[in-house]
């Protein structure tokens, strides 16, 4: 066996090892195709306010320039699906939302990972990132073979649908690669498009940024929601899954191993009222590890606001 067989082999039981459902494998290139589709989504104007999406171009669609050396992009991928759905007077919270906030609990896997790499294999550089670095993670994937990206945008795979978060491990050594995902499964379905509140979900697999619930439900900082949006959201109060609930593909969904992402019960069970009745004081304490917190005390408020929750039952 040679050397990067091994080294293969080792890095995928790492993955298992520290709790990743899914690992694969891809050299580092530029990304032509995904530059041109990334340009265009931001001459549309589909990242809204959300700045971030503007910078970093290149860094964006070439890894070899945000880590000096890189020859390989290791893609990760952990289930966060819930074992239990919030009762039917709470507003509505997305499920990746439920648990402890997903960077601090792969940040510490990625960690991990890089030591045991440096432990067992010799001295490799690298960096791990989960969402909030200049990088393309879907792409990632689907050229790691993990799966599609299905028409809602999303990375879908056959065994488990998409309620997974994607992680890379961008390091200087060379490793076997997987070949890419070659297939689509959307096939002639259009679910997520038709039931997409907002109508966020266009033709080919893009999704205008700027018109997601998610984007206005968290991204959206010391605004005010667009009038034209009332009455759309469908009762969610912190991001949105109806495009990944409508999706024959989450049929085979199946509860996360990973106990961090174990549902906090207020999320659960608080109702509007204990939500309207919570102080700042306490969202800091009982959301101090949580997702929530990038909207914020005043963002969760904006949003019951405009859901029209504010000491009201739904729909009222
Ligand atoms: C900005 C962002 C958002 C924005 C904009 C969404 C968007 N579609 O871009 C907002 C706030 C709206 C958002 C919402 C959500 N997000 Co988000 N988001 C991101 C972030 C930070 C960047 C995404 C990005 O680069 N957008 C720019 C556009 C142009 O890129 P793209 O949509 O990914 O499309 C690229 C590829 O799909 C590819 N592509 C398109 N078609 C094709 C076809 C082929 C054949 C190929 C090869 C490639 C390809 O080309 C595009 C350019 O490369 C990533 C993390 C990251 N660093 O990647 C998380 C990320 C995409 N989000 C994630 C999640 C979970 C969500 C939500 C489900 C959260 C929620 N429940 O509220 C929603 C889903 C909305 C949706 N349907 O997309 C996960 C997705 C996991 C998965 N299984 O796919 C990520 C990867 C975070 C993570 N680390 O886990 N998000
Ligand atoms: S997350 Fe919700 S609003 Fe955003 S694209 Fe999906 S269905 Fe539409
Ligand atoms: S709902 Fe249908 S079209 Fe949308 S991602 Fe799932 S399979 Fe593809």
């Amino acid at each position: 066996m040679s050397n990067t067989t091994y080294y293969t082999q080792q890095v995928k039981t790492f993955a298992r090892n520290l709790g990743f459902d899914y690992c694969g494998i891809a050299r580092v290139q530029k990304l032509d195709d995904d530059a041109r589709r990334l340009e265009n989504w931001l001459n549309k104007g589909y990242q809204g306010a959300m700045q971030y999406m503007e910078n970093h171009f290149e860094m964006r669609v070439d890894p070899s320039k945000l880590v000096p050396g890189a020859k390989s992009v290791i893609t990760l991928m952990i289930n966060y699906f819930p074992a239990k759905e919030q009762s039917e007077q709470a507003p509505k919270v997305s499920k990746y939302a439920y648990g402890k906030d997903y960077h601090e609990v792969i940040r510490k896997k990625m960690n991990l990972f890089l030591s045991l790499i440096n432990e067992h294999i010799g001295e490799v550089h690298g960096r791990g990132f989960v969402d909030s670095a200049p990088v393309l993670e879907r792409s990632w994937a689907q050229r790691s073979g993990l799966g599609w990206i299905g028409k809602n945008g999303n990375l879908l795979t056959k065994q488990q649908g998409s309620f997974f978060f994607i992680a890379t491990l961008i390091v200087d050594m060379e490793l076997e690669y997987d070949d890419p995902f070659a297939k689509d499964y959307c096939g002639s379905c259009r679910k997520c498009i038709d039931a997409c509140p907002t109508d966020a979900i266009l033709e080919n697999k893009v999704v205008d940024g700027s018109r997601c619930i998610s984007y206005f439900t968290i991204e959206l900082k010391d605004m005010l929601i667009p009038l034209e949006m009332e009455g759309k959201f469908d009762d969610w109060m912190f991001g949105c899954d109806t495009c990944q609930d409508v999706c024959p593909w989450n049929r085979f969904a199946n509860a996360a191993n990973e106990q961090e992402f174990t549902p906090i019960a207020e999320i659960l069970n608080f109702t509007s009222d204990d939500w309207n009745a919570m102080t700042e004081d306490s969202f800091k304490k009982i959301f101090r590890h949580s997702p929530l917190k990038r909207a914020k005390f005043e963002g969760i408020q904006r949003n019951l606001k405009f859901l029209k929750h504010n000491g009201k039952a739904p729909g009222e």
